[in-house]
Protein backbone atom coordinates (compact mmCIF):
# COMPACT_ATOMS: atom_id res chain seq x y z
CA UNK A 1 0.00 0.00 0.00
CA UNK A 2 1.37 3.33 -1.01
CA UNK A 3 2.37 5.67 2.04
CA UNK A 4 1.78 9.42 2.27
CA UNK A 5 5.20 10.60 0.81
CA UNK A 6 4.51 8.33 -2.32
CA UNK A 7 0.86 9.47 -2.55
CA UNK A 8 2.31 12.77 -2.99
CA UNK A 9 4.72 12.10 -4.99
CA UNK A 10 2.49 10.89 -7.78
CA UNK A 11 0.05 13.51 -6.84
CA UNK A 12 2.84 16.02 -7.82
CA UNK A 13 2.91 14.17 -11.47
CA UNK A 14 -1.01 14.29 -11.62
CA UNK A 15 -0.37 17.63 -11.55
CA UNK A 16 1.78 17.90 -14.20
CA UNK A 17 -1.06 16.81 -16.30
CA UNK A 18 -2.83 20.20 -15.94
CA UNK A 19 -2.40 23.82 -17.57
CA UNK A 20 -1.29 25.49 -14.00
CA UNK A 21 0.16 29.07 -13.70
CA UNK A 22 3.51 28.85 -11.52
CA UNK A 23 5.49 25.48 -10.37
CA UNK A 24 4.30 23.00 -8.20
CA UNK A 25 5.82 23.68 -4.60
CA UNK A 26 4.26 21.19 -1.73
CA UNK A 27 1.28 19.27 -1.82
CA UNK A 28 -0.49 18.36 1.74
CA UNK A 29 -3.52 15.81 2.29
CA UNK A 30 -6.40 18.44 3.37
CA UNK A 31 -9.50 18.75 4.64
CA UNK A 32 -12.08 16.24 6.22
CA UNK A 33 -14.40 14.91 3.38
CA UNK A 34 -16.25 11.28 3.69
CA UNK A 35 -15.20 10.54 -0.18
CA UNK A 36 -12.62 12.06 -1.92
CA UNK A 37 -9.18 12.11 -1.55
CA UNK A 38 -7.95 15.94 -1.29
CA UNK A 39 -4.67 17.48 -1.51
CA UNK A 40 -3.70 21.45 -1.28
CA UNK A 41 -1.07 22.07 -3.96
CA UNK A 42 1.31 25.09 -2.66
CA UNK A 43 2.79 27.11 -5.64
CA UNK A 44 6.07 27.99 -5.45
CA UNK A 45 5.64 31.36 -7.28
CA UNK A 46 4.23 33.67 -4.18
CA UNK A 47 1.90 35.99 -6.87
CA UNK A 48 0.40 33.16 -8.04
CA UNK A 49 -2.74 30.67 -7.01
CA UNK A 50 -2.62 27.17 -5.20
CA UNK A 51 -4.55 24.82 -6.05
CA UNK A 52 -7.17 22.08 -4.65
CA UNK A 53 -6.24 18.29 -6.44
CA UNK A 54 -8.96 15.87 -5.80
CA UNK A 55 -9.02 12.22 -6.66
CA UNK A 56 -13.25 11.18 -7.08
CA UNK A 57 -14.09 8.32 -5.39
CA UNK A 58 -15.15 6.15 -8.41
CA UNK A 59 -16.19 3.33 -6.97
CA UNK A 60 -18.93 5.86 -5.52
CA UNK A 61 -19.08 7.86 -8.75
CA UNK A 62 -19.55 5.66 -11.58
CA UNK A 63 -19.67 8.29 -14.24
CA UNK A 64 -16.77 10.79 -13.49
CA UNK A 65 -16.66 12.20 -16.91
CA UNK A 66 -20.71 12.99 -16.44
CA UNK A 67 -19.88 14.30 -12.93
CA UNK A 68 -17.39 16.79 -14.03
CA UNK A 69 -19.87 17.73 -17.00
CA UNK A 70 -22.43 18.45 -14.35
CA UNK A 71 -19.89 20.83 -12.11
CA UNK A 72 -17.98 22.45 -15.71
CA UNK A 73 -22.19 23.12 -16.52
CA UNK A 74 -23.08 24.62 -13.20
CA UNK A 75 -20.10 26.71 -12.26
CA UNK A 76 -19.84 28.47 -16.00
CA UNK A 77 -23.86 28.86 -15.13
CA UNK A 78 -23.21 31.02 -12.06
CA UNK A 79 -20.06 32.87 -13.23
CA UNK A 80 -22.41 33.95 -16.36
CA UNK A 81 -24.76 35.24 -13.58
CA UNK A 82 -22.01 36.94 -11.55
CA UNK A 83 -20.75 38.58 -13.97
CA UNK A 84 -24.32 40.90 -14.29
CA UNK A 85 -23.45 41.23 -10.37
CA UNK A 86 -21.59 44.34 -9.29
CA UNK A 87 -18.15 43.76 -7.64
CA UNK A 88 -18.89 39.91 -7.93
CA UNK A 89 -15.03 38.26 -8.14
CA UNK A 90 -15.48 35.28 -10.69
CA UNK A 91 -12.63 33.09 -8.89
CA UNK A 92 -13.74 33.31 -5.57
CA UNK A 93 -17.55 33.08 -5.20
CA UNK A 94 -17.56 30.33 -7.57
CA UNK A 95 -15.46 27.10 -7.95
CA UNK A 96 -12.95 27.16 -10.47
CA UNK A 97 -11.86 23.83 -13.19
CA UNK A 98 -8.23 24.40 -14.62
CA UNK A 99 -8.23 22.44 -17.46
CA UNK A 100 -5.99 19.26 -18.27
CA UNK A 101 -3.91 18.58 -21.15
CA UNK A 102 -6.35 17.14 -24.00
CA UNK A 103 -9.09 19.57 -23.55
CA UNK A 104 -11.00 18.07 -20.33
CA UNK A 105 -11.72 19.37 -16.69
CA UNK A 106 -10.09 15.91 -15.43
CA UNK A 107 -6.93 13.51 -16.01
CA UNK A 108 -7.13 10.01 -15.81
CA UNK A 109 -4.20 8.11 -14.65
CA UNK A 110 -2.61 4.36 -15.48
CA UNK A 111 -4.98 3.27 -12.86
CA UNK A 112 -8.06 4.47 -13.66
CA UNK A 113 -8.45 7.24 -11.26
CA UNK A 114 -9.83 10.36 -11.99
CA UNK A 115 -8.21 13.59 -10.80
CA UNK A 116 -9.51 17.27 -11.11
CA UNK A 117 -7.52 20.52 -10.24
CA UNK A 118 -9.77 23.73 -9.00
CA UNK A 119 -8.13 27.07 -7.67
CA UNK A 120 -7.85 27.11 -4.11
CA UNK A 121 -9.75 29.32 -2.24
CA UNK A 122 -7.39 30.96 0.67
CA UNK A 123 -8.06 32.41 3.85
CA UNK A 124 -11.85 30.68 3.90
CA UNK A 125 -12.90 28.56 6.48
CA UNK A 126 -15.60 25.41 6.69
CA UNK A 127 -17.51 24.67 9.61
CA UNK A 128 -18.26 21.37 10.96
CA UNK A 129 -20.11 22.86 13.46
CA UNK A 130 -21.93 26.12 13.56
CA UNK A 131 -21.48 28.72 16.48
CA UNK A 132 -23.13 32.01 15.57
CA UNK A 133 -26.04 33.45 14.01
CA UNK A 134 -24.11 35.22 11.35
CA UNK A 135 -22.43 31.84 10.14
CA UNK A 136 -25.82 30.31 9.83
CA UNK A 137 -27.61 33.32 7.85
CA UNK A 138 -24.28 33.51 5.70
CA UNK A 139 -24.84 29.60 4.86
CA UNK A 140 -28.59 30.48 4.41
CA UNK A 141 -27.70 33.25 1.77
CA UNK A 142 -25.35 31.38 0.28
CA UNK A 143 -27.25 27.94 -0.49
CA UNK A 144 -30.31 30.06 -0.87
CA UNK A 145 -28.29 31.94 -3.87
CA UNK A 146 -26.52 29.09 -4.99
CA UNK A 147 -30.03 27.19 -5.66
CA UNK A 148 -31.37 30.89 -7.35
CA UNK A 149 -29.09 30.84 -9.41
CA UNK A 150 -29.60 27.63 -11.03
CA UNK A 151 -33.19 27.88 -10.92
CA UNK A 152 -32.88 28.93 -14.63
CA UNK A 153 -31.08 25.57 -15.73
CA UNK A 154 -32.88 22.84 -17.54
CA UNK A 155 -32.73 19.49 -15.07
CA UNK A 156 -31.89 17.55 -18.38
CA UNK A 157 -28.98 19.55 -18.44
CA UNK A 158 -27.58 17.42 -16.08
CA UNK A 159 -26.85 13.50 -15.15
CA UNK A 160 -28.25 12.13 -11.96
CA UNK A 161 -24.62 11.20 -11.00
CA UNK A 162 -25.94 9.05 -8.46
CA UNK A 163 -29.16 7.53 -8.96
CA UNK A 164 -31.84 7.47 -6.27
CA UNK A 165 -29.45 9.35 -4.12
CA UNK A 166 -32.42 10.87 -2.26
CA UNK A 167 -34.85 8.20 -2.53
CA UNK A 168 -35.76 7.30 1.01
CA UNK A 169 -37.39 3.73 -0.29
CA UNK A 170 -33.94 2.93 -2.10
CA UNK A 171 -32.01 3.63 0.68
CA UNK A 172 -34.68 1.74 3.28
CA UNK A 173 -34.38 -1.22 0.86
CA UNK A 174 -30.39 -1.19 0.85
CA UNK A 175 -31.32 -0.96 4.42
CA UNK A 176 -32.63 -4.00 4.38
CA UNK A 177 -30.22 -5.78 2.40
CA UNK A 178 -27.66 -5.26 4.44
CA UNK A 179 -29.11 -5.91 7.79
CA UNK A 180 -30.49 -10.03 5.56
CA UNK A 181 -27.00 -9.89 4.46
CA UNK A 182 -25.68 -8.90 7.57
CA UNK A 183 -22.10 -9.99 6.58
CA UNK A 184 -19.80 -7.96 8.91
CA UNK A 185 -22.21 -10.00 12.13
CA UNK A 186 -23.20 -6.67 13.18
CA UNK A 187 -27.10 -7.16 12.66
CA UNK A 188 -27.30 -8.02 16.29
CA UNK A 189 -25.78 -4.92 17.70
CA UNK A 190 -28.81 -2.51 16.06
CA UNK A 191 -32.03 -3.56 17.28
CA UNK A 192 -32.71 -0.36 18.90
CA UNK A 193 -31.99 1.74 15.28
CA UNK A 194 -33.87 -0.97 13.80
CA UNK A 195 -37.13 -0.38 15.61
CA UNK A 196 -36.24 3.38 15.32
CA UNK A 197 -36.29 2.89 11.67
CA UNK A 198 -38.97 0.83 10.91
CA UNK A 199 -41.41 3.24 13.12
CA UNK A 200 -40.92 6.21 10.73
CA UNK A 201 -41.06 4.87 7.19
CA UNK A 202 -44.71 6.14 6.63
CA UNK A 203 -43.66 9.55 7.06
CA UNK A 204 -40.43 9.70 6.07
CA UNK A 205 -42.03 8.38 2.94
CA UNK A 206 -44.17 12.28 2.30
CA UNK A 207 -41.83 13.66 -0.22
CA UNK A 208 -41.11 10.60 -2.27
CA UNK A 209 -45.47 10.77 -2.45
CA UNK A 210 -45.91 13.72 -3.23
CA UNK A 211 -42.36 13.55 -5.90
CA UNK A 212 -44.35 10.61 -7.58
CA UNK A 213 -47.78 12.67 -7.75
CA UNK A 214 -45.87 15.50 -9.01
CA UNK A 215 -46.36 18.18 -6.61
CA UNK A 216 -42.69 19.14 -5.90
CA UNK A 217 -40.97 20.90 -8.45
CA UNK A 218 -37.56 19.20 -9.61
CA UNK A 219 -34.56 21.56 -9.63
CA UNK A 220 -31.02 21.62 -9.86
CA UNK A 221 -29.88 21.16 -6.37
CA UNK A 222 -26.66 20.54 -4.08
CA UNK A 223 -27.78 17.10 -2.33
CA UNK A 224 -24.38 17.47 0.28
CA UNK A 225 -25.13 21.30 1.86
CA UNK A 226 -23.98 20.19 4.91
CA UNK A 227 -22.69 23.20 6.42
CA UNK A 228 -18.93 22.51 5.74
CA UNK A 229 -19.86 22.87 2.03
CA UNK A 230 -20.41 26.63 2.25
CA UNK A 231 -16.93 28.28 2.70
CA UNK A 232 -16.88 31.49 5.04
CA UNK A 233 -14.55 34.31 4.24
CA UNK A 234 -11.97 35.89 7.03
CA UNK A 235 -14.89 37.94 8.64
CA UNK A 236 -17.35 34.90 8.04
CA UNK A 237 -19.29 36.47 4.77
CA UNK A 238 -20.31 33.62 2.71
CA UNK A 239 -17.87 33.10 -0.31
CA UNK A 240 -18.27 30.05 -2.24
CA UNK A 241 -20.16 26.44 -2.32
CA UNK A 242 -18.10 23.65 -3.04
CA UNK A 243 -18.28 19.78 -3.06
CA UNK A 244 -20.91 20.21 -6.41
CA UNK A 245 -20.32 16.11 -7.51
CA UNK A 246 -23.61 15.32 -5.92
CA UNK A 247 -25.27 18.20 -8.09
CA UNK A 248 -28.44 16.93 -10.02
CA UNK A 249 -32.00 17.26 -10.26
CA UNK A 250 -33.87 16.89 -7.01
CA UNK A 251 -36.01 18.73 -4.74
CA UNK A 252 -35.39 21.82 -2.84
CA UNK A 253 -36.31 20.09 0.24
CA UNK A 254 -33.04 17.91 0.24
CA UNK A 255 -31.26 20.98 0.38
CA UNK A 256 -32.84 22.55 3.23
CA UNK A 257 -33.32 20.00 5.11
CA UNK A 258 -28.87 18.75 4.58
CA UNK A 259 -28.31 21.94 5.52
CA UNK A 260 -30.48 22.24 9.08
CA UNK A 261 -28.91 18.79 9.78
CA UNK A 262 -25.87 20.78 10.11
CA UNK A 263 -26.83 24.00 11.26
CA UNK A 264 -29.51 23.21 13.99
CA UNK A 265 -27.17 20.32 15.98
CA UNK A 266 -24.85 21.80 18.71
CA UNK A 267 -22.93 18.94 18.34
CA UNK A 268 -20.65 16.84 16.02
CA UNK A 269 -22.28 14.92 12.96
CA UNK A 270 -20.77 12.07 14.97
CA UNK A 271 -20.89 12.81 18.69
CA UNK A 272 -20.62 9.50 20.71
CA UNK A 273 -22.49 11.10 23.53
CA UNK A 274 -26.15 11.41 22.51
CA UNK A 275 -26.81 13.72 25.44
CA UNK A 276 -24.80 16.31 23.68
CA UNK A 277 -27.39 16.38 20.74
CA UNK A 278 -29.54 19.39 21.73
CA UNK A 279 -30.92 21.82 18.85
CA UNK A 280 -30.39 25.70 18.16
CA UNK A 281 -33.45 27.38 17.51
CA UNK A 282 -31.75 30.63 16.94
CA UNK A 283 -29.19 29.22 14.34
CA UNK A 284 -31.91 27.59 12.89
CA UNK A 285 -33.49 30.72 12.57
CA UNK A 286 -31.07 32.87 11.04
CA UNK A 287 -30.53 29.98 8.70
CA UNK A 288 -34.31 29.52 7.38
CA UNK A 289 -34.83 33.16 7.62
CA UNK A 290 -31.67 33.84 5.29
CA UNK A 291 -32.41 30.65 2.66
CA UNK A 292 -36.08 32.03 2.31
CA UNK A 293 -35.42 35.71 1.88
CA UNK A 294 -33.58 34.21 -1.37
CA UNK A 295 -35.62 31.65 -2.19
CA UNK A 296 -39.59 31.79 -1.30
CA UNK A 297 -40.64 34.20 -4.04
CA UNK A 298 -40.35 31.13 -6.88
CA UNK A 299 -41.28 28.22 -4.64
CA UNK A 300 -44.60 26.52 -4.31
CA UNK A 301 -46.99 25.91 -1.28
CA UNK A 302 -46.51 22.32 -1.45
CA UNK A 303 -42.83 23.22 -1.68
CA UNK A 304 -42.42 25.23 1.52
CA UNK A 305 -44.72 22.89 3.17
CA UNK A 306 -42.07 19.89 2.22
CA UNK A 307 -39.05 21.96 3.44
CA UNK A 308 -39.94 20.97 6.64
CA UNK A 309 -40.37 17.36 6.23
CA UNK A 310 -36.94 17.70 4.71
CA UNK A 311 -35.82 18.63 8.12
CA UNK A 312 -36.77 15.41 9.16
CA UNK A 313 -36.00 13.10 6.35
CA UNK A 314 -32.03 14.15 6.04
CA UNK A 315 -30.89 13.13 9.08
CA UNK A 316 -33.02 10.54 8.93
CA UNK A 317 -31.75 9.21 5.42
CA UNK A 318 -28.33 10.58 6.21
CA UNK A 319 -28.50 7.94 9.56
CA UNK A 320 -30.03 5.20 7.55
CA UNK A 321 -27.01 5.29 4.99
CA UNK A 322 -24.62 5.13 7.92
CA UNK A 323 -25.96 2.16 9.30
CA UNK A 324 -26.58 0.63 6.35
CA UNK A 325 -22.65 0.69 5.44
CA UNK A 326 -22.18 -0.50 9.42
CA UNK A 327 -23.93 -3.35 8.88
CA UNK A 328 -21.98 -3.63 4.92
CA UNK A 329 -18.62 -3.45 6.71
CA UNK A 330 -17.72 -0.21 6.63
CA UNK A 331 -17.16 0.07 2.47
CA UNK A 332 -18.82 3.42 1.65
CA UNK A 333 -18.03 6.42 4.05
CA UNK A 334 -14.29 6.94 5.05
CA UNK A 335 -14.12 6.04 8.76
CA UNK A 336 -12.30 6.71 11.64
CA UNK A 337 -12.60 3.81 14.15
CA UNK A 338 -14.61 0.82 13.90
CA UNK A 339 -17.95 1.51 15.10
CA UNK A 340 -18.08 4.76 13.78
CA UNK A 341 -20.75 4.80 11.54
CA UNK A 342 -22.61 3.15 13.88
CA UNK A 343 -21.88 6.43 16.30
CA UNK A 344 -22.86 8.27 13.52
CA UNK A 345 -25.91 7.06 12.46
CA UNK A 346 -27.03 7.20 16.41
CA UNK A 347 -26.13 10.80 16.74
CA UNK A 348 -28.34 11.78 13.28
CA UNK A 349 -31.36 9.58 14.78
CA UNK A 350 -30.96 11.55 18.17
CA UNK A 351 -31.35 14.32 15.77
CA UNK A 352 -34.42 13.09 14.34
CA UNK A 353 -35.97 12.96 18.31
CA UNK A 354 -35.15 16.04 18.91
CA UNK A 355 -36.68 17.61 15.48
CA UNK A 356 -39.83 15.44 16.17
CA UNK A 357 -40.03 16.86 19.52
CA UNK A 358 -39.70 20.26 17.95
CA UNK A 359 -41.33 20.43 14.56
CA UNK A 360 -44.03 22.63 15.35
CA UNK A 361 -41.78 25.44 16.85
CA UNK A 362 -39.86 24.58 13.23
CA UNK A 363 -42.84 24.31 11.13
CA UNK A 364 -43.68 28.22 12.74
CA UNK A 365 -40.42 29.77 11.77
CA UNK A 366 -40.30 28.50 8.35
CA UNK A 367 -43.84 30.21 8.66
CA UNK A 368 -42.83 33.68 9.63
CA UNK A 369 -39.61 33.70 7.38
CA UNK A 370 -41.65 33.20 4.41
CA UNK A 371 -43.73 35.64 5.71
CA UNK A 372 -41.77 38.72 4.18
CA UNK A 373 -41.78 37.06 0.62
CA UNK A 374 -44.73 35.84 0.08
CA UNK A 375 -48.88 35.71 0.97
CA UNK A 376 -48.91 32.34 3.54
CA UNK A 377 -52.59 32.07 4.44
CA UNK A 378 -52.67 28.65 1.80
CA UNK A 379 -49.56 27.60 4.05
CA UNK A 380 -50.91 27.26 7.45
CA UNK A 381 -53.65 24.63 6.16
P1 LIG B 1 -15.52 15.84 0.07
O1 LIG B 1 -16.51 15.52 -1.00
O2 LIG B 1 -14.56 14.74 0.28
O3 LIG B 1 -16.21 16.36 1.29
P2 LIG B 1 -14.86 18.59 -0.58
O4 LIG B 1 -14.97 18.99 -2.01
O5 LIG B 1 -15.94 19.04 0.33
O6 LIG B 1 -14.64 17.02 -0.52
O7 LIG B 1 -13.47 19.18 -0.07
C1 LIG B 1 -12.62 18.57 0.86
C2 LIG B 1 -11.95 19.64 1.69
O8 LIG B 1 -11.33 20.66 0.90
C3 LIG B 1 -12.89 20.38 2.61
O9 LIG B 1 -12.24 20.54 3.85
C4 LIG B 1 -13.11 21.73 1.94
O10 LIG B 1 -13.34 22.74 2.89
C5 LIG B 1 -11.85 21.96 1.18
N1 LIG B 1 -12.06 22.62 -0.13
C6 LIG B 1 -12.82 22.15 -1.14
N2 LIG B 1 -12.73 22.93 -2.22
C7 LIG B 1 -11.85 23.94 -1.91
C8 LIG B 1 -11.28 25.03 -2.64
N3 LIG B 1 -11.57 25.25 -3.92
N4 LIG B 1 -10.41 25.82 -1.98
C9 LIG B 1 -10.08 25.59 -0.68
N5 LIG B 1 -10.55 24.55 0.04
C10 LIG B 1 -11.42 23.73 -0.55
C1 LIG C 1 -20.72 12.54 2.26
O1 LIG C 1 -18.37 14.09 0.62
P1 LIG C 1 -18.97 14.55 1.88
O2 LIG C 1 -18.20 14.14 3.08
O3 LIG C 1 -19.26 16.04 1.83
C2 LIG C 1 -21.91 12.05 1.44
C3 LIG C 1 -23.16 12.85 1.80
C4 LIG C 1 -23.43 12.74 3.27
C5 LIG C 1 -22.19 13.20 4.05
C6 LIG C 1 -22.38 13.01 5.52
C7 LIG C 1 -21.49 11.37 -2.24
O4 LIG C 1 -20.43 13.88 1.94
O5 LIG C 1 -24.28 12.33 1.09
O6 LIG C 1 -24.55 13.51 3.64
O7 LIG C 1 -21.03 12.45 3.64
N1 LIG C 1 -21.62 12.18 0.02
C8 LIG C 1 -21.86 11.15 -0.82
O8 LIG C 1 -21.37 13.67 6.20
O9 LIG C 1 -22.37 10.09 -0.45
MG1 LIG D 1 -17.40 18.23 1.59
Amino acid sequence: MENNQDKIDSAKQIVANFLIEGSVGDIKPFGSGHINDTYRVYNNEPDKTDYLLQRVNHNIFKDVPGLINNIAYVTTHIKNKLREVPGADLDKQVLTLIPAKGDLFYHQDVDGNYWRLYLFLKDTKGYDVVKTEQQAAEGGKAFGAFQTMLADVEVSKLIEVIPNFHNIIFRLKNFESALNADVAGRAKNVGLEIAFVNARIDVMSEIDRLGKLGKLPVRVTHNDTKFNNVLLDADDKAQCVIDLDTIMPGYTAFDFGDAVRTIINMAAEDEADVEKIQLNMPLFKAFAEAFLAQTAHYMTVTEIRSLVQGVLLLPYMIGVRFLTDYLSGDVYFKIKYPEHNLVRARAQFQLVRKLEENYDEIYSIVLRSVNDNKEVDSLKA
